[in-house]
């Protein structure tokens, strides 16, 4: 094992140890202190107190479970003529699109959230899981897991998100798999915290796992080999004919005719081949490549605000980090972003606004904004709106 690869495995478990100790102090923190108290104590009170402990942990916590079935979103009709002229409906039949989930949650609410639902079902949006400081201290978390279906496509997500925030430090653990937006990633967050007023200022380490990002596989495939190697390599055959467009026993042009691997001609010539059915053969080529590589973890040193400001006139809650270095630790070095970026040093960040102000008795506005640059992806939610009482 050479230097850097010593290094690398040192920084992954002295990140692996930081954030277990915290785990471990977290969670038995409260109970140890009262296994050396309670010696005297009598069981009673040693049960009692960790049934507190237990309770403390699921107080104000809901469990939900929610099932919803709407149409499809409407799809024009499709038809297809036949060389006999006769009229085909190839419209693609749809079921109707549903999402179950199912979850436990304890996650306080800010004061400027609109009041909760009678009843969660795991829609809700909330600032929370992204702001940089919950509204009250200490534990909060949220294990939802989803499974549905939208326009036939079946999908499976989750989200997992526990913080917990002491005065001067917090601790995130988080991980999301979306299967709609081909989103996955974990992330660790630990970070030392400055309260001043309603600013908070943070800073510290986030360990994020994620796919190989800006590396493409095919890219890498069509540099050596032709384009429809990939295709014999898949089963698919071509088939060489020439075409006499005039007739005249000359040919004057020529093309490939394409089989699948049953042997059934499904295109007549290279284009069609290449427009009807090779997107999805590099589709799984890609999706096999980068699952071969499997998961990367990037370590980034993290600073970050957050700003809190409440009053029936007016709120706005800012928050805002900045990851301006990074080390891959986790996975094949080669295919690291700090080797498609060519150095350590690029900034990723994510921001949010919430703000609402009721300009007058009759006039009020209001603005969600988030924004999420990591890697070479980049994402935003905005709403924003006016609301004038007649
Ligand atoms: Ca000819």
């Amino acid at each position: 094992m050479n230097r850097k690869k010593l290094t690398e495995k040192l920084t992954a478990k002295a990140l692996l140890f930081l954030v277990v100790f915290f785990v471990i102090m977290l969670f038995t923190a409260n109970l140890s202190a009262q296994v050396i108290d309670n010696k005297a104590e009598d069981k009673m009170v040693k049960k009692y107190k960790t049934k507190k402990f237990i309770k403390d942990i699921f107080n104000y916590s809901t469990f939900f479970a929610a099932y919803s079935e709407s149409s499809p979103l409407f799809q024009p009709e499709r038809f297809f003529v036949t060389q006999a002229g006769e009229v085909i409906n190839v419209t693609p039949e749809i079921g109707n699109d549903y999402l179950v989930n199912i979850g436990l949650r304890k996650l306080a609410r800010f004061d400027y959230t609109n009041k909760q639902n009678r009843y969660y079902d795991g829609s809700e949006r909330n600032p929370s899981l992204s702001s940089n400081v919950g509204a009250i201290n200490g534990l909060e978390y949220l294990f939802m897991y989803s499974k549905g279906q939208q326009q036939n496509r079946q999908y499976k997500s989750h989200r997992y998100f526990v913080r917990y925030s002491a005065k001067y430090w917090s601790l995130k653990l988080e991980s999301q798999k979306n299967g709609l937006i081909n989103l996955n990633y974990e992330n660790a967050d630990l970070r030392f915290r400055l309260p001043i007023k309603n600013l908070s200022l943070s800073a510290g380490a986030s360990l994020r796992t994620h796919a190989p990002y800006g590396y493409l596989p095919i890219d890498d495939y069509l540099e050596e080999n032709p384009w429809w190697d990939l295709a014999y390599e898949n089963g698919y055959m071509d088939y060489y004919y020439g075409i006499d467009y005039d007739n005249d026993g000359q040919l004057d042009n020529f093309d490939w005719w394409w089989a699948n691997p049953e042997g059934v001609r499904i295109a007549d010539t290279d284009a069609d081949f290449r427009r009807n059915h090779f997107t999805d053969i590099v589709n799984r080529y890609n999706k096999t490549e980068l699952d071969k590589i499997g998961t990367l973890g990037t370590l980034s040193a993290v600073v970050g605000l957050d700003y809190y400001y409440f009053r029936d006139k007016f709120f706005s809650h800012l928050w805002a980090n900045a990851y301006p270095i990074h080390k891959h630790i986790i996975g094949d070095f080669d295919y690291s972003y700090e080797l498609v970026y060519g150095s350590d040093n690029w900034v990723d960040y994510n921001a949010g606004l919430m703000m609402g102000w009721n300009v007058s008795q009759k006039i009020s506005i209001f603005t969600e904004y988030e924004i999420t640059k990591f890697w070479d992806k980049k994402l935003s939610f905005l709403k924003t709106g006016i609301n004038l009482k007649l």
